[in-house]
């Protein structure tokens, strides 16, 4: 195989990563970094940064799973989840960023301040539940009357959007206040490539360091 993807199945980068990979059809090998050797000493040596996932094709060597999404899509331009009209390929990179940035980054900075990664403000993560809040509601307005986040068709905002919103609704829980979101999210949930990433991270459940509550997948 000459694509594999370092990844774990649980993290939400790597979810969005994979969700590409299924969405095109490309197959790939994963190689599971659970801390074990050999696999932990090679990804060391070849990507000391060590965040995941990373891919490698051949000698080329792909970080940051947008990047890898852009270089699937280069390689495999089938179907294109950044779509080819300049214009409407921005808003879709534009809506990538909102996840990565403000969803993705406020809930990784609550489960790492609960494992002890990273240091307690002592104000039960209030900083973060603001950024939370802001970000649920103006995805809220945005999403009403759209089927994916920022283009006509499934794209990599949504890659994106999938696994980011799965997670920061067990973080802190999404008010059902907000239908467009959560009419967006079970669509999300339902795409057979998203689908198939969860899947494969059902076994990991238990290792949420917040707990994975029932049902809200
Ligand atoms: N900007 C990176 C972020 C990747 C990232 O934060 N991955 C997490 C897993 S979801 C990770 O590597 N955590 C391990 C660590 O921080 O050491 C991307 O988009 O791929």
């Amino acid at each position: 195989m000459t694509l594999k993807l370092y990844a774990h199945p649980l993290s939400s980068y790597c979810q969005k990563a994979k969700t590409a990979f299924y969405e095109k059809g490309v197959t790939f090998e994963e190689v599971m970094l659970d801390g074990s050797e050999p696999v932990a000493s090679a990804f060391a040596a070849l990507w000391p940064i060590g965040k995941f996932p990373v891919l490698t094709d051949h000698e080329q060597l792909v970080f940051d799973a947008a990047t890898i999404i852009e270089y699937l899509d280069v390689k495999y331009p089938d179907k294109l989840l950044i779509p080819a009209d300049p214009a409407a390929a921005v808003e879709v990179r534009m809506w990538d960023r909102f996840f990565d940035n403000y969803i993705n980054y406020p809930q990784q900075r609550m489960v790492y301040v609960a494992i002890g990664r990273e240091p307690d403000d002592g104000d039960d993560g209030a900083k973060w539940k603001a950024q939370f809040d802001t970000a649920y509601a103006y995805l809220d307005k945005h999403l009403a009357g759209r089927e994916w986040v920022a283009s006509d068709r499934f794209s990599l905002a949504d890659c994106s959007a999938a696994p980011a919103l799965l997670y920061a609704d067990w973080t802190y829980a999404i008010p059902k206040s907000f239908a467009n979101l959560w009419v967006y999210r079970d669509r999300l949930l339902a795409q057979p490539s998203y689908a198939r990433a969860l899947d494969e991270a059902r076994p990991y459940r238990h290792y949420f360091p917040l707990g994975a509550p029932e049902g809200r997948d």
